[in-house]
Order: C-alpha cells, then structure tokens, then sequence
C-alpha cells in the first residue's frame, strides 16, 4: 500500500534540493529585453544539456593533448597574462524559433529569444594551439565540458562534448574565455573557461571546459553526432548534415506580436544577424510579402560578428488588422524564406519574422 509520505521523502534530503536543481535550466530572453546593444548578464538566456557540474580545483587546469607535438596543462591564471583577444559577438541556440516550426518538433520550445550578444575576453585557442603544435595527423579538436549525465535515446552517462574542425579552431576568434561583458565569466555561462566560436550556433561554445583534445579522425559524441544535426525527413535520416553556422535572421522587437496602435507614424524596429558575411539588407512588408521596403540599418556600433539594429517608419493612415514581416539579406546572398527547411530536431529556424498589429 502507498504511504502518503511516500513522495514528500524524496524532497526531504534538504528543504533546498528540489528537482529544479535536478534538471537542466533551460530559459529564453523576452525580445523586449534585448534592447541593448550588449545583452546585460541579467537577461542572457541560459541552454543547459545537464544540471550545473560541481566545479573542484581541476577546473582551473585546461590539458591539451592527443595529435600534438607538446601536450600542455595551461593553469588559469596563467591564461590571464597570456595575449587576449576580444570579440563582440551573437550567441544564438540552433534551437532559437523551434516553437515556430511547423508540423511542431519536439525539444524545448524556444520562442525567439535564445539569443544574445555580449562581449567576450579569452585567449585565442590558436595560440595555445600553437604552444603545443599541432600533429599532421590532427582532424578535429574535442571540447568537453565538467557537466554530464544521461540521455534519453541512449544507455550511459555522458559529458557534454563537441568537435570543431581544425580549420575553424584554428581562427584567430575561436576563443578560450574567461570573461563576459568585462566581468569575470558568471558559473552559469561556463566559468572559468569556456569556448567562443564566432558565427557558429551556440551547441558549439562549451561551457565549464574540462579539456580539450586533438583527435585525427571524427569525433562521434552524441551531442555531435545525433543531436545537432539537420535531419530533414521525418522517417529517415537521409539528408543528414551537421549544424554549424547561423543562418540569416531576424526579430521584429517593437511593436510586439497582437498590438493595438493608432493609425499615423510607427517606427517599426528589430535586429538581424548571420553566420556568414553581415548583414547587408532589411526589408518590411505590411502587404504578405507583395511589396518590400528597405529598413535603414543602425549601424554605427557594427562589428563582424554583431547584430545590427534596424528601423523601418510605417505611416499608416488606414485602420484595420495588418502582419508586418521582416526579411534580412546577407553578403553572402542569402535571405530568411517564407517557410524554412523542417528538420526533424528543429534547428536553424529562419523563417520572415513577422507580428501583427491592430490600427484603431
Ligand atoms: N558544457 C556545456 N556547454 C554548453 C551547453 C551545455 O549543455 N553544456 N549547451 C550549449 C548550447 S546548446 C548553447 S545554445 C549554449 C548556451 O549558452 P548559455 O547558457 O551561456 O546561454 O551553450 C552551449 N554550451
Ligand atoms: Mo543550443
């Protein structure tokens, strides 16, 4: 028979362990929260696999080892004093508008706001790359993180690990940071040391780096080899093909989704951002799409790897129900489609971004 107390016992090893502590913090950002040009540490969204690894004195000694020439242990404080470099940067989850997809795929569903941009101070992994030297027979380059724990689809316990090419470790931007918005990075974003990887979604950037490890083959992880990759069919995996850079995207961040207004001047305003190139057009329709109009890009405070704030003044004298889409436009040609490609997890979502408003 059940004892009533049989549940409150699993709750009572401390008034304070819960199962929220249990589960991966998963949260997004209002996009009327993103307003600034670097995301204030308050608002950043947070995407975690697993609960928040438990950090020991290791923490602070980053090996590299595997397919080089000198295997080092760095010490964090010596990667202090070491050259830095730092970037501005979007970090965006490839899971960003999966809620949007349509038929609806399972994972969290992230409405537009796991997304943020922040400045970000490291030591190229480059350099320390070039500290050990790198062996002919290097391929890719293994990230693994202190947090881990058990999947769904698979038996075992695993850490959260991810490969880079040699070709994208190798960039003078492909960071180990160790700070955010000129703080100290914060635990929850992967203190001490995490991985920066401009233009790439976010599953790339490990957080809380345990070590790292040049490999000369393919790393197959679950996190590289399952997760984090487009599955365009529903029945098979054909088409397969891994995640890597941001597509082109945008948010319409005022007036928001179902808002009332008056008829007369608006201006309409949002961001747009890409993983490859920049950004080099916005366009607002009101009419679904049959005639385009060029917002202007505010881009004063631009930088490779930055969002770009955008303004479009609507008049509108007539009063009624209206959608107003935006649609950025890269340098590399590419612009956000009506519907994007379905993918089986839900990835890359870069669809018109649009909102509708009522003109009273
Ligand atoms: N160690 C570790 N690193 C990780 C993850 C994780 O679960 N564990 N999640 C990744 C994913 S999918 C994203 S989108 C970003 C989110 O970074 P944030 O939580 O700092 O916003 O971290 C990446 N790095
Ligand atoms: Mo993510």
């Amino acid at each position: 028979m059940m004892k009533p107390d049989d549940r409150s016992n699993e709750f009572s090893i401390s008034p304070h362990y819960t199962t929220r502590e249990l589960i991966p913090e998963n949260q997004e950002t209002p996009i009327h929260f993103l307003r600034h040009w670097i995301t204030p540490e308050d608002f950043l969204f947070l995407r975690n696999h697993f609960p928040y690894p438990s950090l020991k004195e290791e923490a602070f000694l980053l090996p590299i080892d595997g397919e080089v020439k000198q295997p080092k242990i760095f010490r964090y404080g010596d990667l202090l004093h070491m050259p830095s470099r730092t970037v501005t940067a979007v970090l965006e989850c490839s899971g960003n508008k999966r809620a949007y997809f349509c038929p609806q795929v399972y994972g969290v569903q992230w409405e537009d706001g796991a997304l943020c941009q922040a400045i970000w101070k490291g030591v190229s992994l480059s350099y320390l790359l070039s500290l050990t030297e790198i062996a002919d027979t290097a391929v890719e380059v293994v990230f693994e993180g202190y947090d881990a724990g058990k999947r769904t689809d698979i038996d075992g316990v695993f850490h959260y690990a991810r490969s880079l090419p040699i070709s994208k470790a190798i960039c003078p931007d492909t960071l180990i940071a160790y700070e955010l918005n000129g703080k100290i990075l914060p635990y929850k974003h992967g203190y001490p040391l995490r991985l920066i990887v401009p233009q790439w979604y976010g599953m790339a950037w490990v957080k809380w780096l345990k070590r790292i490890t040049v490999i000369n083959h393919h790393f197959t992880g679950p996190f590289q080899e399952i997760d984090y990759n487009y599955y365009p069919c529903k029945e098979n995996d054909l088409g397969k093909r891994p995640v890597t850079t941001i597509n082109v995207n945008s948010i319409i961040q005022y007036p928001l989704d179902l808002s009332e207004m008056n008829t007369g001047t608006h201006y309409i305003e949002g961001l747009a951002w890409t993983g490859e190139g920049i950004v080099s057009k916005v366009e607002i329709s009101t009419d679904y799409g049959q005639t385009w109009h060029k917002a202007s890009l505010n881009q004063d405070l631009s930088q490779p790897y930055s969002w770009v704030g955008w303004t479009y003044v609507w008049m509108v004298g007539q009063k009624g129900e209206y959608t107003i889409f935006s649609r950025a436009t890269d340098t590399c040609g590419r612009t956000q489609p009506f519907e994007p490609e379905w993918n089986r997890k839900g990835y890359g979502y870069n669809g018109i971004a649009s909102v509708r408003v009522k003109i009273e």
